[in-house]
């Protein structure tokens, strides 16, 4: 198999989301964002046609790496710090998006959402059958998660892009993480850390009732 040309490997990015979780149950922030800069690489050798996710995606990255290399940058240490911060400065609103239109913590849970899309489409992915079709498991891992967060104008948009999507045999090679089948073991040994992280992020909201955050 050819090597990429830009270096991509998806090891580091399950790797980054790996090195998120710390012995103490909490997720570091900066392997989160690099587990995500490292995904939007990957998005973006995908084509233009997916630029309008890119483009969402690293505005929200880069409002938590502002806060990374801000003075307050020891309070988004780790999400729980960030949550905990920001709820105790009445820097995050439970019901008025315009109030608090950068808040960590509602950035952060948009991309919390995407990951569960991430899980389950990389799970359906390495389930799936030779011949399945990867517009068809991104479609279904879609509609059973962000889609819900989506109007109607962003799931028509994503929708008609996934069909671009190559096959899946391509789609794994481009991972650069060997044959489809390595790449499908590598998935099998690395996604537990990546739900594990959505886990811990998921009861965090939970316990704070920010799940809906505006
Ligand atoms: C090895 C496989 C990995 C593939 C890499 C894929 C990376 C995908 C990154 C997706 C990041 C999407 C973030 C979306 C955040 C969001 O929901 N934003 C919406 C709400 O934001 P707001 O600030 O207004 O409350 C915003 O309206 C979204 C706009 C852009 C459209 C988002 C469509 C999401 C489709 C996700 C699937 C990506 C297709 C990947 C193909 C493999």
């Amino acid at each position: 198999m050819a090597e990429r040309q830009d270096g991509f490997c998806l090891r580091e990015v399950l790797a980054a989301f790996r090195a998120c979780l710390t012995a103490e149950q909490t997720v570091l922030m900066d392997p989160y964002l690099r587990g995500w800069n490292g995904l939007i690489r990957f998005l973006n050798s995908l084509g233009t046609i997916f630029s309008f996710v890119s483009k969402d995606a690293v505005t929200k990255i880069q409002i938590m790496e502002k806060y990374r290399s801000s003075d307050q940058r020891e309070r988004y240490e780790t999400l729980q710090t960030m949550v905990e911060y920001e709820l105790a400065s009445g820097l995050v609103s439970l019901k008025n998006r315009g109030e608090c239109p950068e808040s960590g913590c509602r950035t952060i849970l948009r991309l919390h959402r995407a990951l569960h899309w991430l899980q389950m489409f990389l799970e359906g992915l390495r389930t799936s059958q030779e011949d399945s079709k990867t517009s068809v498991i991104c479609t279904d891992s879609y509609n059973a998660s962000l889609a819900n967060y989506h109007p109607w104008v962003i799931r028509k948009a994503a929708t008609l892009a996934f069909c671009a999507l190559p096959t899946r045999n391509a789609f794994l090679e481009n991972m650069n993480l060997g044959t489809p089948e390595e790449a499908v073991d590598m998935l099998g040994e690395a996604l537990p850390y990546v739900c594990k992280v959505y886990e811990i992020t998921e009861e965090l909201y939970a316990k704070h009732k920010m799940l809906d955050l505006p």
